[in-house]
């Protein structure tokens, strides 16, 4: 913060009152998508979000949407046969960081294995993937059964592509022991490298090579591809992009579903604990001991499968600011998550501060970002809603950040009696909005 402005602020704050409780509001943006499973920005289209549609009969897709002019583009990224499971279909799209030439989508295909492949985009029209370039294979994964299938993919910090993989049943309680076994990526949290050559030339189904660091390297009993292992159906994870933290929402069998997080600092080998643990729940008598266990789970008088969502960092809604927000899918719940004090995680449900324009939120299916930093939600009935607040926010110029812009921002909006001045939200502008302004730009967000 500028200083002088931070001197001013500091003579000012004894005297400031702060916005009232926070209310959210969901704003339908688009209906009639088939099934969407995941809202996803690229950071070099950054007006357009990728939207996967999970299936409708046999065909999935991924759909461009602007942002900006609030229109679907008619043709699809791209449309893929698949198999059409609860937990199959188009399940992801991930964007090169450093590549706007290169996209990665996660399905299952009819013969109900799960597929990763890479598109190629024209960035002269990134809205349909290149027709001329045919699909990759990165990753092929065979599954038991259509259960379980589910699980997201997205480059991390590290400039890597995480790959998150159910247990692939065929029943409950993992019978083939998939999340415990080093030697299948089924149950596991994997981490790739897209940029350099294959390093399993005799094999179509891996097509990458093996990040220096993955765990499991020179393990000849384990699948050098992982970096941890013990997950049951990791639905939705995200990277917290101010600390690289991973949260991962991993849904239960019978009993709980629970939030696992795995620290930026992780050097592999971490154990979720499927299925010698669901959640804190011992669920088989033959457990090894290091098990990492949730920072939050819940049973099932509370819902019945959790659809882990995203940390939310920036400005435009401040009281969220640092909350990772989730959902249940049969609840129809929204709940935060927050750390109150190193390991003390306090969770809140707001379902009932969340304002919906149109609709209902029920049958939640993702949380997703775009490039500001602006929150959507996704549900099964095709709908995409986008989180926002009804309170005061100092990011006046609307950029997700807080700096001197938005004091000249606000400075020239108060001047101007503008309703965005006034900050107190009683319908006046006067100097009450001024210093809630201060109050709230120094506090930041
Ligand atoms: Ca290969
Ligand atoms: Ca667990
Ligand atoms: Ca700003
Ligand atoms: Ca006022």
């Amino acid at each position: 913060m500028d200083r002088q402005i931070g001197v001013l602020c500091g003579a000012v704050i004894a005297g400031a009152t702060f916005p009232a409780l926070s209310q959210y509001e969901a704003r339908l943006e688009l209906l009639g998508l088939k099934r969407p499973t995941q809202v996803v920005a690229s950071g070099a289209y950054p007006n357009l979000l990728y939207i996967t549609e999970q299936w409708e009969g046999t065909t999935g897709r991924v759909r461009a949407y602007d942002v900006n002019t609030g229109t679907l583009h008619p043709d699809p990224f791209a449309t893929i046969e698949v198999s059409t499971g609860n937990s199959q279909g188009v399940l992801g799209v991930a964007f090169h960081p450093a590549d706007p030439t290169r996209a990665f989508i996660k399905y299952t295909r009819p013969d109900g294995s799960t597929v990763i492949d890479e598109y190629s985009i024209n960035p002269a029209q990134p809205q349909v993937a290149d027709a001329s370039v045919p699909p990759k294979t990165i990753l092929v994964v065979s599954q038991p059964s259509q259960i379980h299938n589910g699980g997201w993919m997205s480059f991390g910090p590290d400039g890597y592509l995480w790959i998150a993989m159910g247990d692939g049943g065929p029943l409950g309680f993992d019978p083939d022991d998939n999340a415990q076994d080093l030697a299948t990526l089924r149950g596991g949290l994997l981490r790739v490298d897209v940029d350099h050559p294959d390093a399993f030339p005799d094999d179509d189904n891996r097509n990458y090579a093996i990040p220096p660091g993955n765990p499991y390297i020179g393990n000849p009993a384990a699948d050098p591809a992982l970096w941890a292992i013990g997950l049951r159906m990791p639905w939705r994870c995200d990277f917290d992009p101010a600390t690289g933290d991973l949260w991962i929402g991993d849904v239960g069998q019978g009993w709980r579903e629970e939030v696992d997080i795995l620290p930026a600092g992780s050097t592999g080998g971490e154990n979720f604990g499927w299925s010698c643990w669901e959640g804190t729940r011992e669920a088989s008598l033959d457990c090894p001991g290091g098990v990492i266990f949730p920072v939050h789970e819940y049973d099932h008088d509370s819902g019945c499968a959790i659809i882990g969502g995203l940390v939310v960092r920036g400005c435009r809604m401040p009281s969220l600011n640092g909350a990772y927000l989730f959902a249940d899918f049969c609840a129809h719940t929204v709940s935060t998550i927050r750390e109150t004090a190193p390991g003390v995680f306090e969770t809140e449900e707001i379902t009932s501060q969340i304002n919906v324009t149109s609709g209902s939120l029920r049958q939640i299916t993702s949380f997703g970002r775009d490039v500001l930093g602006r929150v959507y939600v996704t549900t099964l009935s095709g709908r995409i809603y986008r989180l926002d607040t009804t309170e005061f926010t100092p990011d006046i110029n609307d950029d997700n950040a807080i700096n001197t812009n938005d004091f000249f921002a606000f400075l020239a909006l108060y001047q101007a009696q503008d309703p965005g001045a006034d900050a107190t939200g009683e319908g006046d502008i006067n100097t009450n909005d001024f210093f809630a302004f201060l109050a709230s730009f120094q506090q930041g967000c």
